[in-house]
């Protein structure tokens, strides 16, 4: 096992992997920005290297000062939690030449997830069923992109290859809106990614967004871990996480969940790894693969009580794999809400000083947080300040925890975001489960308070 493991992040995440490390016996070293000195993981961690300022471009994305750190500690490896530098493969591959670990796939496979086309050419070929469209990128001529689509069938969506997580993708209704559509994505997806291809899909309209965990050794072995219903989000900020997804049939679960791990198998995946699935009228159709941990981790943790920092530090240290398929049991079900510093209403940022924190407990309560009574949110990140997490036998003792648990919870000298969790544990429709991916901004525009895209 390692000795010492450097984090490569900020907030909530460089918490839990610390917590993780400290488990395991490993040291820790917390590098941040200026505008990160006073955080809690900054001094909890055992060593801390200021690498710049708050800008994330000069800290959290400077790869220089970021191995430098490592090399003055002594770090045998690097964890780059979600965000920042987690997906770059790049960063990867220069942490490996500069010979410490990187705990996550090799920088090979995230630049092959990275790219859409190739990620889901892989994914096909392995058997993951995909949302029809084109076989691979778009062609020049004009003739053949009218002859796909029609062929595909309308709507379609034209996306970028470097593209992922809803930038750079348009949707097109007919044949006389298609070919400027193509051309205008493939300007903006030069102009964003420095890479003009695009392909097509079939725009499926009321989907929902469900994902598949899965983990994997350096030995052959991989397993899923479930899946999470990611669907309540809002301009692709994710707001509400639940595992398992509601009224989806086991049985096809476990058949995706292990076409899933068989492509990990097939490609020597390495690491945590996500599948993200559309699903519509029973059937799912992978769209992307995150190569990361993921800010919903938790709710996979507690129904199958696996580690998933833990395991990726233990797999990235060489370990095998210490459970196989049939060990794992889902158990029960789990909700995370986002707690985010922001207007409930207006979602606008709202950083600043917490006068007042008190975080929620009792059974079947988790709260992953960096934050502390007098602490300073900076206005330079994310406005995530945390998670709250519910479990219980059911769904149902899921939702009436997290109401008690929200209640509870209170926050002073910023706006937060729980009163809008406070509506949605109570909106029927929720209730119900099943949402789309377009249930909150419908809820929302219907509301009048804000306008949505
Ligand atoms: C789609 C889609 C409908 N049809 N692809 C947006 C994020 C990126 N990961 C893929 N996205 C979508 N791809 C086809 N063929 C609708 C979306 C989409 C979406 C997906 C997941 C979660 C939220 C979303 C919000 C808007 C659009």
């Amino acid at each position: 096992m390692f000795e010492k493991i450097l984090i490569a992040n900020r907030g909530e995440i460089a918490l839990r992997v610390l917590r993780a490390c400290r488990e395991l016996g490993i040291k820790t070293v917390a590098v941040h920005s200026e505008a990160d000195t006073e955080a809690k993981y900054v001094k909890l961690a055992d060593e801390s290297v200021c690498i710049g300022p708050a800008a994330s471009s000069l800290s959290y994305l400077n790869v220089p000062a970021i191995i430098s750190a490592a090399e003055v500690t002594d770090s045998e490896a690097i964890h780059p939690g979600y965000g920042f530098l987690s997906e770059n493969a790049d960063f990867a591959e220069r942490v490996e030449q500069s010979g410490f670990v990187f705990i996550g796939p090799r920088s090979d496979t995230i630049r092959l997830m990275g790219d859409k086309v190739s990620a889901k050419d892989a994914m096909k070929a392995a058997g993951v069923p995909c949302v029809p469209g084109s076989e691979g990128s778009l062609p020049d001529d004009p003739k053949e992109i009218v002859k796909i689509a029609r062929a595909v069938g309308y709507p379609v969506i034209i996306k970028a290859a470097g593209g992922g997580g809803g930038r750079g993708m348009r949707v097109v209704h007919t044949e006389a809106a298609l070919l400027n559509a193509v051309t205008t994505t493939r300007a903006e997806a030069q102009a964003a990614f420095s890479n003009p291809v695009v392909y097509m899909e079939k725009f499926l309209e009321n989907p929902r967004h469900v994902e598949i965990q899965i983990m994997a050794d350096q030995h052959g072995n991989a397993v899923y871990l479930g899946e999470r219903d990611c669907s309540m989000q809002r301009r692709h900020q994710k707001v509400i996480e639940e595992a398992p997804a509601p009224g989806i049939d086991r049985k096809h679960i476990a058949r995706i969940g292990e076409r899933c791990a068989e492509a990990c198998r097939k490609i020597g995946y390495r690491g945590a790894g996500t599948f993200e699935f559309l699903y519509e009228n029973g059937e799912f159709f992978f769209i992307e693969m995150n190569t990361r941990v993921q800010v919903e981790h938790p709710v996979t943790e507690m129904i199958t009580g696996v580690d998933i920092v833990q395991a990726q530090i233990r797999v990235a240290a060489g370990e095998k794999l210490w459970f196989r398929q049939r060990d794992i049991q889902f158990r029960g079900h789990s909700i995370e809400c986002r707690i985010n510093a922001e207007d409930p209403f207006k979602f606008t940022p709202s950083p600043g000083k917490i006068t007042n924190w008190h975080t929620p407990g009792g059974p079947g309560i988790r709260v992953d947080s960096h934050v502390y009574n007098g602490y300073t949110v900076p206005p330079h990140y994310d406005s995530m300040i945390g998670k709250v997490i519910s479990y219980g036998d059911t769904r149902e003792q899921a939702i009436r925890r997290m109401r008690i648990a929200l209640s509870e919870m209170a926050v002073g000298g910023i706006k937060t975001n729980i009163a809008l969790h406070q509506e949605l544990m109570l909106d029927a429709r929720f209730i119900e489960g099943g949402t789309s991916i377009h249930y909150l901004e419908h809820k929302l525009a219907e509301r009048g308070e804000v306008k949505t895209a």
